[in-house]
């Protein structure tokens, strides 16, 4: 970017800066505020979730990636820098969240085998990128998920297998919360249920509920680790029955104290997610979200300014929930350059998070108690094509990463030099 060009960015903020203060809007605060939310970016965008631990086995249970864009990561090192480059084009503070398969291991070993010492490699890599771990047990594409169950299996034998994955994936989250400073949230999903209508529909919740304690028993400060539980309505394979409905992970993490995560594609296509925000932390500690974009069903798409975005990010700032929300992404597209998905997929979360941010919230507030809905309606229609773009590009180019479509020429050079001399 040119000097003449930076100096367009700032005089197109100045402009914008005006117009949102005519509403009583602080544009600078707005920022402020956009600096503090932490994205987690998922590291299994960068590989198709294939990992390093059993990278040949098909990804299975109900998790599909589709497409064979060139350049994929196939390493430690090959997925660092591809994180470390999609960092580079994104503003604001970043973590990124791990899976038990991307354990970097001195010698092959088996899921619930992989501990604290297998992770040393990334703790080192997060020290230097400065940002923070976050966590999640792989209960997935493994010969022991049996019959589609692994927790809430009938069998003790599968249930202690994972039960010790899920042990580890704890001891593991305490050894980043403790390396790194900073709190890593634990995030568990598993896939157990039926393709066909059970007769039985408590007893696998009840298993469930066992094993998730006793992966519990074991105590870590939680200024280190915390966890979180992820439902699904349905997943394919699992159609008629999901042991961890939302409602089983609602209700457990609000006894036990924990975090309960929103996949955005994890419900019925007509449900508002965001409704869900208020409901559950009018009691509960807090939240995890997944951002992701389901196209007809769970597709894991790479998110993008639609109605349900702004409404995920419209709610939290309105309801002044953000500082009770870890925000994650979670999609896989293999048809585009990996690293542009996570580009995409972040600097859109971040700036419909701005867009939330430029409402005059509490003037828009006291309107609703005095029932005029009439001002409501209109200035939240008008703040839709108000320039929150120029306030962006201001923030892109105060956090040093590229303005508008300027990163696309910085990927696109990336894969010529790196990602396409991959084999
Ligand atoms: C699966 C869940 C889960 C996974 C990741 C890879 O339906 O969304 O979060 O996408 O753990
Ligand atoms: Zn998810």
């Amino acid at each position: 970017m040119t000097m003449t060009d930076e100096r367009q960015v700032h005089t197109a903020y100045e402009e914008a800066r005006k117009r949102y203060e005519e509403l009583g809007v602080d544009t600078e605060e707005a920022m402020r505020k956009l600096d503090g939310i932490r994205l987690s970016m998922h590291c299994w965008q960068g590989d198709d979730v294939h990992g390093f631990i059993n990278p040949e086995v098909d990804l299975a249970d109900g998790l599909t990636v589709s497409g064979n864009y060139p350049g994929r990561a196939r390493t430690p090192d090959d997925l660092t820098d591809d994180l470390h480059e999609a960092m580079g084009l994104i503003p604001g503070k970043k973590n990124v969240a791990l899976h038990t398969i991307y354990a970097v291991t001195d010698r092959k070993k088996d899921l619930d085998e992989i501990g604290p010492e297998d992770f040393k490699y990334w703790v080192d890599w997060a020290k230097k990128e400065n940002v923070g771990l976050d966590m999640n047990g792989t209960f997935f594409s493994h010969p022991m998920v049996k019959n589609n169950f692994t927790l809430a299996s009938p069998e003790k034998e599968v249930r202690d297998f994972w039960i010790e994955v899920g042990r580890q994936s704890r001891r593991i989250a305490n050894y980043f919360g403790s390396e790194l400073g900073q709190q890593s949230v634990n995030n568990f999903w598993i896939p157990d249920g039926y393709k066909d209508n059970p007769i039985d529909k408590l007893s696998p919740r009840q298993r469930l509920i066992e094993s998730l304690d006793s992966i519990l028993e074991e105590e870590f400060p939680e200024s280190n680790t915390i966890e979180a539980y992820e439902g699904k309505l349905f997943g394919t394979g699992i159609e008629s029955y999901t042991v961890g409905s939302h409602e089983f992970y609602a209700n457990y993490a609000l006894t036990r104290g924990k975090l309960w995560t929103i996949d955005a594609g994890h419900f019925h296509p007509t449900e508002d997610v965001s409704d869900k925000f208020s409901a559950f932390l009018a009691f509960g500690k807090g939240l995890q979200l997944h951002v992701s974009r389901p196209v007809r069903w769970d597709s894991d798409h790479v998110v993008i300014m639609d109605d349900a975005l702004e409404r995920i990010t419209r709610s939290l700032v309105r309801d002044n929930l953000l500082d009770r929300t870890n925000v994650g992404l979670d999609f896989f597209d293999a048809t585009i350059n990996r690293i542009a998905a996570w580009v995409i997929g972040a600097r859109t979360t971040q700036k419909a998070f701005l867009q939330a941010l430029l409402t005059p919230v509490e003037d828009l507030k006291h309107a609703e108690e005095k029932y005029d809905f009439t001002k409501r309606l209109a200035v939240t229609e008008e703040l839709k094509s108000y320039p929150f773009g120029a306030v962006f590009d201001e923030y892109c180019l105060r956090n040093n990463v590229p303005v508008g479509t300027d990163w696309l020429n910085e990927v696109g050079r990336y894969e010529k030099n790196v990602q396409l001399k991959r084999n």
